[in-house]
Order: structure tokens, then C-alpha cells, then sequence
């Protein structure tokens, strides 16, 4: 046995990582179900490392040292199942299943439960970046125990990307923290994204740009606080001209959004722990309603007059979406961080949210600049009860709050939907609200359901007798 790490699965994710793993040094065990796929891999890229080159689990298994790591990187789900059941015979006490995979991250605490009876660790790892980063520099999330860390760190942090000299790799947490993590970012970048595509419309849609035009503004934001690879990535493909065509590519791709089901799951999990994760949520949502097809075709034909437009400025309309993406950005993000915080404490996880922000400033979808910023809002203080109050951005939030206002109105005014923009706008107005309509609804409840409810002006729970005399009766055993 002389191979540091083995891994089955060598579609284009499973690929790569293996390829990235053998260019930083590791001697690498590889294996696929299909063996000309393995075969292939050797042949091809050979030369780029140190490649054991196996037919069978078996094989893979005698080519590890130990204890020995192995990653599993085929299709989330059944396969990933039927792939740990065919390995875990053939394992020793103290070795390691890692899957690299997309999973749920219940799966990944099932998994380890199940791994745990064989004396095995399993570690669920989020990696994050598409093909390109695995190959170059992802970032990677890891869940597992302390002994699986410590055999994994040294190929994770030679693999992963690096900014400011930190790889952006880190131990999250036991089981299932680090699927958890990635997740929330998925449903972050499903946020980012929507945010971007309103600001998109609405400068096409308002301001009467052509796309790229919309490129130019964009790359303009890209030198400022909105710098991000998803920022940077809009600029490329606005500008992209079919080549059939010869039109704007934007405009020949079907406006039907897909989703695989991170964002989902997100929502999904954000309801459970009563997370307003509202960003994600509407930006999932509008995903859906992209792909209703035939509802938008029967709406388009009932209501197909267009509102009015709003006469602005140009300049002046740019700079308030600017200032109003800023914002919303914050919002999606400050919920996301709350998410991330609730689930640590819903299944005893120490997740330490600076290093979240930390290792999501390179090899990412949604690294970006900004992240520094959250990184230091939570060293400066760890316990933060949100970020939207930290200096930095509730200033940034302030002096955005107007331009967030007219960018909302515009788009009502002009029949834009902005979901994201204005939910963020309405989250953000309900945090800061000194009186919200929720006492309203409490006194609802009392009033239909004897539900109960809280005062004001004294301790205790009351119901009051409605029927008869409209007193207030504490209640006791509430
Ligand atoms: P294959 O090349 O033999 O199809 C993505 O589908 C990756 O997962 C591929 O490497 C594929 O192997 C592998 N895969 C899918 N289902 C599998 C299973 N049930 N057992 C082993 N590998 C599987």
C-alpha cells in the first residue's frame, strides 16, 4: 500500500479532484465502477501525478495506506448508499469514508451513525466551486470527526483554494456540519443570483439598456464592494453574443430557471429551525414560477397590458440599484449566517461563522470581497446576534436604505418583479419596526383560539374572556 488517499468515481467532479489531489503530491488511488473511465484518467493525465490506477474496490482498498481515506464521489443518493455498503466490509477499525458528494446532510448524519457501529468515520464534505474548482482550488467544508481531520487535512488544505495565504478549507463540525454548511451557501447563491438577475431586468426593463450596456454596469460594480465572481461572471455572459444568431446570448436562452434542490432543501431546513431566510426563500420561489410555463402564457394573456415606465435618470437609477443589490446582498447573507448559526445550535454543532466566511473567499460560487467583511464582523464578535447591525453594515445599509426604496418603488410602478429586492427591503423594515402588526395576530389567536398571549405592561400569559365580560384572566397553567 503506498497511496495517501484512494477515490471511486471518477465522473467529471470525482475527475478532477483527483487530478488536483495527484498535482499537489499525494500518491492517489483511483477507481471507477466502469474501469475504462479509470483507465482513461491514467492515460490521459498520467503524467500530472502519482496515479494507482485500480480495477476493483478491492483493489483500491490494498493500494491505501492507513488508516486509510476514501472518497466517494458518484451519484448523490442510492448509488452514493450502495457504494459505502460494498466498501464498508472491506474497511478496518480507524478508517475513513469521506463522500464528496452533494448529500443532504441528514443522509450524512444517517451515514455516520451507520459507519460509527463498524468502528469507521465517515466525513460528509461539502466541496464548492463546479468542475473548474475542483480541479483548481475549491472551497471545502468538512463534517467528521476530529481523527478524520486530522488524517484529511494535509491533502484538503493542499487542494483547496487560497486567499491571503489561508486555504479555504476548514473542519466545520462533527457528522453533518459540513453538508449543512454547503447547503446554506447553495441557498446563498441562489440569493446572490436572484438579486443580481432583479438588478438585471430592472436596468434592461427601466433604463431601457441593451445587454450590454447591462455588461458595462456591471463590470463597473465589479471594482467596487459588489466585487464577486458572480458579479464579475454576469459582466461575461451579458456580453456574450450568440453565435448562431448573432444575438445577445441572454436573450435566446429559455427563461425557465431549473434547480438541482439545494435551495430547497435550504428553505425546507429554514422552516424547521423558523429561520426567515426570506432572500433565498423568494429567490427558490421565482425559480419555480419561471418554470410555470403555461400559468405564464394564460397570465400574459389576461393581463398583458404594461404599466406605465418611470422617467429617471439614468446615472442616478444605476447608483440607487447599485446601492439597493448592496443591500439586499447584506440582508441575504445576514440570513443565511442566522441559518447557519440556528442549525449549529439545533444539532450541538461549534460552528465557528468567521471561518465560514473565511473559507468561502476563494474557490466558491459566491466568494466575493464582501466576505472579508463578514469575516471580520465576527471576530471582532463571535456571538453576534446579526449582521446587519454590525458598523460596517448597518452603514452600508443606511446609506443604501433610500436608493433600496426608489429601486422598489420604480419596479412596482413598472411592473418588474423584484421578489428578492423587496422582500429583503420588508425583512430589513420589520426588523427595524418598533411596533409590529404581530400583536394584532396574538390578540387574533386569543380571540378565536384561546391561544393566549402576552402583555406589555406585566409579566404572565393571559386569555381573555371575550364572550363575557372583555377581562383580561391570567392564565396559570400556560
Ligand atoms: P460509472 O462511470 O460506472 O457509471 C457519476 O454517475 C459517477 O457515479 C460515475 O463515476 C458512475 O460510475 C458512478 N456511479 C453511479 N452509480 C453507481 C453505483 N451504483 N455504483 C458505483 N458507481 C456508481
Amino acid at each position: 500500500a503506498r497511496a495517501t488517499i484512494g477515490l471511486t468515481g471518477l465522473a467529471t467532479m470525482g475527475r478532477n479532484l483527483a487530478r488536483n489531489i495527484a498535482r499537489n503530491g499525494h500518491t492517489i488511488a483511483v477507481h471507477n465502477r466502469t474501469t475504462a473511465k479509470m483507465t482513461a484518467l491514467v492515460d490521459e493525465f498520467g503524467d500530472e501525478g502519482d496515479f494507482v490506477g485500480c480495477e476493483s474496490l478491492e483493489d483500491l482498498v490494498a493500494a491505501i495506506e492507513r488508516p486509510r481515506a476514501v472518497v466517494v464521489m458518484v451519484k448523490a443518493g442510492e448509488a452514493t448508499d450502495a457504494v459505502i455498503d460494498e466498501l464498508v466490509p472491506l474497511l478496518d477499525e480507524g478508517d475513513i469514508v469521506v463522500d464528496a458528494g452533494n448529500a443532504h446532510y441528514r443522509d450524512t448524519l444517517r451515514r455516520q451513525e451507520a459507519l460509527k457501529e463498524h468502528d469507521l468515520h465517515f466525513v460528509g464534505m461539502g466541496v464548492s466551486g463546479g468542475e473548474e474548482g475542483a480541479l483548481n482550488g475549491p472551497s471545502i467544508m468538512v463534517g467528521g470527526s476530529d481523527h478524520a481531520y486530522e488524517v484529511l487535512k494535509p491533502v484538503v488544505e493542499s487542494i483547496a483554494a487560497v486567499v491571503d495565504g489561508t486555504p479555504c478549507c476548514a473542519h466545520i463540525g462533527p457528522d453533518g456540519a459540513g453538508h449543512f454548511v454547503k447547503m446554506v451557501h447553495n441557498g446563498i447563491e441562489y440569493a446572490d443570483m436572484q438579486l443580481i438577475a432583479e438588478s438585471y431586468d430592472l436596468l434592461r426593463s427601466v433604463l431601457d439598456l441593451e445587454p450590454t450596456e447591462v455588461a458595462d454596469v456591471f463590470e463597473e460594480w465589479n471594482g467596487g464592494d459588489l466585487e464577486s465572481f458572480l458579479i464579475e461572471m454576469t459582466a461575461v455572459v451579458l456580453r456574450h453574443t450568440d453565435a448562431e444568431t448573432g444575438k445577445p446570448f441572454v436573450d435566446v436562452v429559455r427563461d425557465a430557471a431549473e434547480q438541482k434542490g439545494t435551495g430547497r432543501w435550504t428553505v425546507q431546513d429554514a422552516l424547521d429551525l423558523g429561520v426567515p431566510i426570506t432572500g433565498i426563500a423568494e429567490a427558490t420561489f421565482a425559480r419555480s414560477l419561471s418554470g410555470h410555463t403555461e400559468q405564464r402564457a394564460a397570465a400574459r394573456e389576461v393581463f398583458s397590458t404594461t404599466p406605465e415606465g418611470t422617467d429617471v435618470d439614468r446615472d442616478t437609477f444605476v447608483d440607487q440599484v447599485r446601492a439597493a443589490l448592496y443591500a439586499s446582498k447584506v440582508v441575504a447573507y445576514a440570513q443565511g449566517f442566522d441559518q447557519i448559526a440556528a442549525g449549529a445550535e439545533e444539532h450541538g454543532w461549534d460552528i465557528d461563522l468567521g471561518e465560514v466566511a473565511t473559507i468561502w473567499r476563494g474557490g466558491c460560487i459566491i466568494r466575493a470581497q464582501f466576505l472579508d467583511r463578514i469575516r471580520e464582523a465576527y471576530s471582532d464578535e463571535p456571538d453576534l446576534t446579526t449582521l446587519l447591525t454590525t458598523p460596517y453594515f448597518a452603514d452600508a445599509v443606511k446609506d443604501g436604505v433610500d436608493s433600496w426604496r426608489e429601486v422598489v418603488v420604480a419596479a412596482v410602478r413598472g411592473g418588474v418583479p423584484t421578489p428578492a429586492f423587496s422582500s429583503s427591503l420588508a425583512y430589513f423594515d420589520g426588523l427595524r419596526r418598533e411596533r409590529l402588526p404581530a400583536a394584532l395576530i396574538q390578540a387574533l389567536r386569543d380571540d378565536f383560539g384561546a391561544h393566549s398571549y402576552e402583555r406589555v405592561d406585566r409579566e404572565g400569559t393571559f386569555h381573555t374572556r371575550w364572550a363575557e365580560d372583555g377581562r383580561p384572566e391570567e392564565q396559570l397553567d400556560a
